[in-house]
């Protein structure tokens, strides 16, 4: 059997051409990106979609479980250069999440800023275990993150939110991928929006791959956001944003504008899912794909259902679904569905009744 050099690198080193970084730039990596994108088998024939193909871009794969790695790669090793000493953020999980681990890497001090009660479980450990320090608010993370653009002012401690513009940079990373597995650009990408970073990463990172001649086309940018934490859709502030998918449980997105201009350019849209739609798509794709993401992801799945039982997608085409996060980040959530499960006695009897070939 031939051998193979084990190389596995990381988004900075992959696109370095395409990103702002110098032969004095200390790349922090953990190896992110280079996430598969899956065929979907199930979800095409279910929604009777004929000549459609639909791909997920699977980023829960990340080291973090995230997409969040892209940027924070980026957003740690810039803040490296600039020579600083501690970073910060708001999240709902995920950037603190990577966030952390990023740092303790490098020997950076982190601060995350999260809403009490209101993130899962899986992301609350990973803050903890990388070592961050903790900080909930009695609040939600809009609120955290003015309290994190008010602590970070001064320039004493470095912001890894993404209004930081490497977290930009490095999430648009995830388009280059797509295209270099196509050959070109997918018609559609759907994707959730909460903060509304990645769809304005994804629409930059589509646009320069192109511009570089490596896609001839691009996309129509179909965003999705939980019908109780809709600001984009509604035209304003939602104050008191609730959804099961915290991830995207966010009012007032620090990337509005640039969401807006994504859409738009794209001549996409950003509607809204409701938590019924998200969890039914949540379980399909788990249940009938084998792809366990977490409910945020799933929103952007129920974005795709809702569009094709309206007819939106032209024959032909590919749609490409980001999947921003795992299953696993969220084990309450998971485990809020009994359906499946069964208990019984330890004996042949009681367990040959529940096995039904
Ligand atoms: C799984 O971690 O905002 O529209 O603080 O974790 O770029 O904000 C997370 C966002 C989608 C929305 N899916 O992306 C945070 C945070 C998952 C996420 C989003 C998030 P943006």
């Amino acid at each position: 059997m031939k051998k193979y050099a084990i190389k596995k690198i990381g988004i900075i080193e992959r696109y370095q051409e395409y990103l702002p970084v110098t032969e004095r730039t200390p790349i922090i990596s953990l190896n992110e990106g280079n996430t598969p994108l899956i065929l979907a088998e199930a979800l095409p024939g279910y929604l009777g979609l004929k000549n459609i193909r639909i791909y997920y871009k699977f980023e829960g794969l990340n080291p973090t479980g995230s997409f969040k790695d892209r940027g924070m790669t980026m957003a740690i090793s810039k803040a490296m250069e600039a020579g600083a000493k501690a970073v910060m953020c708001a999240s709902t999980g995920n950037t603190s999440a990577s966030a952390a681990a990023y740092a303790s890497r490098c020997g950076l001090k982190c601060f995350v800023l999260i809403p009490e009660g209101k993130i899962a479980k899986g992301k609350l450990i990973q803050a903890y275990r990388y070592g961050a320090k903790t900080i909930m608010v009695k609040g939600n993370f809009d609120q955290a993150l003015e309290m994190v653009k008010q602590m970070t002012q001064d320039g004493k401690i470095t912001l890894v939110n993404s209004i930081n513009p490497y977290r930009i940079e490095g999430q648009k990373t995830a388009a280059f991928e797509i295209v270099d597995d196509l050959g070109d650009a997918p018609e559609y990408h759907a994707i959730p929006v909460g903060n509304a970073g990645n769809i304005t990463a994804y629409w930059k990172g589509y646009k320069e791959y192109q511009k570089a001649g490596k896609s001839e086309t691009l996309p129509k940018m179909v965003g999705f956001q939980a019908a109780g934490s809709a600001p984009i859709v509604l035209g304003h502030r939602v104050e008191k944003p609730e959804t099961i998918a915290t991830a995207i449980r966010i009012g007032n997105p620090a990337g509005w504008q640039s969401a807006l201009a994504a859409r738009d350019e794209s001549g996409g849209l950003i509607e809204a899912v409701t938590d019924d739609e998200i969890a039914w798509a949540y379980k399909f794709i788990a249940e009938r794909e084998g792809v366990f993401a977490e409910p945020a992801s799933a929103a952007a799945v129920a974005g795709v259902i809702k569009l094709a039982r309206r007819n939106y997608f032209q024959e032909g085409t590919r749609i490409v679904i980001t999947l921003t996060g795992s299953g696993l980040k969220d084990p309450d959530y998971a485990l809020s569905f009994d359906d499946l499960v069964e208990v019984v006695e330890p004996t042949y009897e009681a367990v040959r009744r529940v096995v039904q070939p």
